[in-house]
């Protein structure tokens, strides 16, 4: 075993650090990283924290990383950062500036830049998820934007999913309605200072009542908060507690982990197949395929099957004839 990865599993944070960049950048040693640790994994409570840009995700976990330390536990955050990826790196910055500095050996905080990849979100996320879970925090607590894909990817990567909404967006009911509720365990109204947050948390319980109930009886719950002042996060904690109690009766939380791990496993094939399928298009092997390909004389279903043909044959003859 690499010295790295026998330093993170004693426990040592700088080990983690460098290995969840091993795990973001997609390296073999990421991969054994997350091998050597996997049976230590399954033991953190999950947290998603999504919602639109700048409606206090960040602000939030502060609070509530101030909450679960008050109560003795200790907290891994992942702050996922969509944008950085394309303005190289000064967003990413500032979020990290958003998080207060913690000394505090309980906590640690990592902000992950996203790439374009498909799966690419999921399976950094992923992998950086078992790795904070392998060490031993006791809540793993992952800060996503609301923009498409990402904030679905990070329902289906935790165990308990707060949607954060703020009064003022005007549209965010009809966001919401588009089918966002599907992600949320706990709905939280942040800036509830505001003078129409009463009018927010009056419509989305509305929704709520309109909606059918949830199969197994989780009444999804929505909290008011003022992130700034840390007011409300103690009821979000206990609400976070609850659900994880919920979970944990009547094997849901079993059903949940199999599934996002079955998916996982399917990204982790995909990314492999992905990259084999690239390595053998730009091969030396491959230039009389791609010649006829320009000169007409072959077209791209068939040299995609003839690429695939033989794979497919060798495990489900039947699979490559489709
Ligand atoms: N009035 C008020 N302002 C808040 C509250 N919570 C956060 N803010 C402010 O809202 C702004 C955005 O907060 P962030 O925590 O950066 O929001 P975010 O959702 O993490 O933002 P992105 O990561 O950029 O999407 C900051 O100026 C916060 O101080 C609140 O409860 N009330
Ligand atoms: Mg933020």
């Amino acid at each position: 075993m690499s010295a790295l990865i026998e330093r993170f599993l004693a426990g040592d944070r700088r080990a983690l650090a460098r290995l969840l960049s091993h795990v973001e950048n997609r390296t073999e040693l990421g991969r054994r990283a997350v091998r050597e640790a996997f049976a230590r994994t399954g033991r953190a409570h999950v947290v998603g924290v999504t919602g639109p840009p700048g409606a206090g995700k960040s602000t939030l976990t502060n609070a509530l990383i101030r909450e679960l330390r008050s109560r003795g536990r200790t907290v891994g955050v992942l702050a996922i950062d969509p944008s950085s990826a394309v303005t190289g790196g000064a967003t990413l910055g500032d979020r990290i500036r958003m998080m207060e500095n913690h000394t505090d050996a309980g906590v640690y905080i990592r902000s992950m830049a996203t790439r374009g990849q498909m799966g690419g979100l999921s399976l950094a996320a992923t992998g950086a998820i078992h790795l904070l879970d392998a060490f031993g925090f006791d809540i793993v607590l992952v800060e996503t934007v609301g923009v498409g894909q990402d904030e679905v990817d990070v329902a289906d990567t935790a165990d308990t999913t707060l949607l954060i909404q703020v009064p003022g967006l005007g549209d965010s009911i009809q966001t919401i309605k588009a089918g966002i509720m599907e992600i949320a365990d706990i709905l939280v109204v942040n800036k509830a200072d505001r003078p129409d947050a009463r009018q927010l948390v009056r419509d989305l319980r509305n929704m709520l009542l309109l909606g059918e109930p949830l199969p197994g009886g989780w009444d999804i719950p929505i909290v008011e908060t003022i992130a700034t002042e840390g007011s409300g996060i103690a009821r979000l904690v206990d609400k976070l507690d609850e659900h994880r109690a919920w979970l944990a009766a009547g094997g849901r939380r079993r059903a949940r982990i199999e599934r996002r791990l079955v998916r996982e496993v399917a990204l982790l094939a995909r990314e492999r197949f992905d990259q084999w399928v690239a390595a053998r298009l730009g091969s030396e092997q491959f230039a009389a395929a791609r010649e006829a390909l320009v000169n007409r004389q072959a077209d791209p279903g068939t040299v995609a099957s003839q690429l695939v043909g033989g794979v497919l044959d060798a495990v489900d003859p039947a699979e490559s004839r489709r």
